[in-house]
């Protein structure tokens, strides 16, 4: 049996993913890591245990492991690309400081780790379409910089003390239950919230910025199934490339009009997001997760489209 805890448990990708570890492995095996002034409430808080986890705090990981017996650990703690432009600090003593901590944890009392990394991790003299698994990463962000880094440190851990460190790199991600927050991607689940509200979407991002998403399911799929593979299959670990679809603002704006004709889109770009955006690949090589973990999306952008406004109509008619 799996005794699982996840840190940043109530952020976007944390709290689909602690409800559907408990639907799979048991609610009482579950831990909802959190910090304050992020605590679980309603259903995550309700349906398993809580328990103070910053990843900042390496004695506060340990006491958790070893009280609850954990075995694997969901580090889903970071801050996204945009907001860690505007805090560097901050960005690498959680992302960097913390999965060191939480990596030394892992050795000490044998946790298996998944970490998110990202198509953040890739820059400017990376190739920009079907960019291969493993190809230059010179990312000139500091979340760029952070993901690279752990990608290393986690290969480090695997190789020298045997850690069972696994992660992917994530596209932007789509999801209608919690909101993102200071991603440079984030612009393709607004677009949804203001068609669904029948508002003008003010786009951040120019026609033409092509980039990778994938619809939550998918994503929380992606982490699972990967962290289930048989290792022995894995040739890669830290990190694999995974993707659903590559789209720019006006793909998502043309298949939102499918559903809502008289949907409204004006361009307001954002310099930052836009410099990030440009140095992030167009499209993924998604072949090594195929091969090594069976990884395969089921989201395209219609699919995803079509879920995200059902589900946004749903939840205003409440
Ligand atoms: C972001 O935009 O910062 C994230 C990511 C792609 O890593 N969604």
């Amino acid at each position: 049996m799996k005794n699982i805890l996840i840190i940043g448990s109530t952020g976007q990708l944390g709290s689909e993913l602690t409800m559907l570890l408990r639907a799979r492995y048991g609610s009482r095996n579950v831990v909802a890591g959190y910090i304050k002034g992020a605590e679980p409430t309603g259903e995550l808080l309700e349906s398993g245990p809580a328990e103070h986890v910053d990843i900042t705090d390496a004695m506060q990981i340990a006491e958790a492991v070893k009280k609850y017996r954990i075995d694997t650990v969901y580090n889903m703690a970071a801050l996204l690309s945009a907001t860690a432009e505007s805090k560097p600090q901050l960005a690498w003593h959680i992302g960097l400081g913390g999965l060191f901590n939480l990596l030394e944890v892992a050795r000490e009392q044998h946790c298996a780790v998944f970490t998110p990394s990202s198509i953040g991790a890739f820059g400017d003299y990376t190739p920009k379409d079907r960019t291969p698994q493993d190809t230059v990463q010179r990312p000139q962000t500091m979340y760029g910089v952070t993901k690279v880094a752990g990608e290393l440190l986690g290969d480090y851990y695997f190789k020298r003390f045997g850690v069972d460190t696994r992660s992917v790199r994530y596209p932007g991600l789509i999801s209608h239950v919690a909101p993102p927050g200071g991603g440079t991607t984030d612009y393709a689940v607004e677009i949804y919230h203001s068609a669904a509200e029948g508002r003008v979407f003010k786009c951040p991002l120019l026609a033409g910025t092509f980039m990778d998403m994938m619809y939550m399911p998918d994503a929380l799929s992606a982490a699972i199934n990967l962290m289930e593979a048989n290792p022995d299959s894995l040739v890669h670990r830290n990190s694999f490339n995974v993707t659903a679809m590559s789209v720019d603002p006006e793909a998502l704006r043309k298949s939102i009009l499918e559903y809502i004709p008289d949907f409204k889109m004006e361009y307001c770009v954002d310099p930052v997001r836009q410099a990030i955006a440009d140095s992030w690949p167009n499209s993924l090589d998604d072949s090594c997760a195929k091969e090594e973990w069976g990884w395969l999306p089921e989201y395209g952008l219609q699919l995803t489209t079509q879920s995200m406004l059902r589900e946004l109509e749903s939840k205003m008619n409440q």
